[in-house]
């Protein structure tokens, strides 16, 4: 029930975020770490390229957003955030088109994927 509860919260604030003004500058998307499943929220979310991406750590616990490239010898690593500590964040922009499956390095338990699109409208899944 508590679980429940928290997911609404995360999913309500994610809808107040994503519906801005129309006139916003620049696309932004926000991903709100969670203590329990799906870890990420959203789990998938799908972003245009050149837009920002920041994940916010709510938890009581330090986390990271690393690409699972960065754990396979010789992939390509496209972002690595380090510890991202309790009520702190992490953003990036800029990435190129593609999909890009990520976990923590503290609990690899924990796994969302990032789709970077080259069309201008973004859209969260
Ligand atoms: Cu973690």
């Amino acid at each position: 029930m508590l679980m429940t509860l928290r997911i609404f919260m995360a999913l309500a604030i994610l809808v107040l975020v994503g519906a801005g003004p129309t006139t916003a500058t620049a696309p932004y998307t926000s991903i709100i770490i969670d203590s329990g499943s799906p870890y990420f929220v959203p789990k998938s979310a799908t972003v245009s390229s050149g837009s920002t991406i920041r994940w916010e750590n709510p938890t009581p616990t330090e986390h990271t957003i690393t690409h699972t490239g960065c754990m396979e010898d010789g992939a390509p690593c496209a972002f690595d955030s380090g510890l991202v500590l309790p009520n702190d964040s992490f953003t990036i922009q800029g990435l190129a088109p593609g999909k890009y499956p990520y976990i923590c390095r503290v609990h690899p338990i924990m796994y969302g994927i990032l789709t970077v699109t080259d069309s201008q409208q973004p859209s969260q899944l």
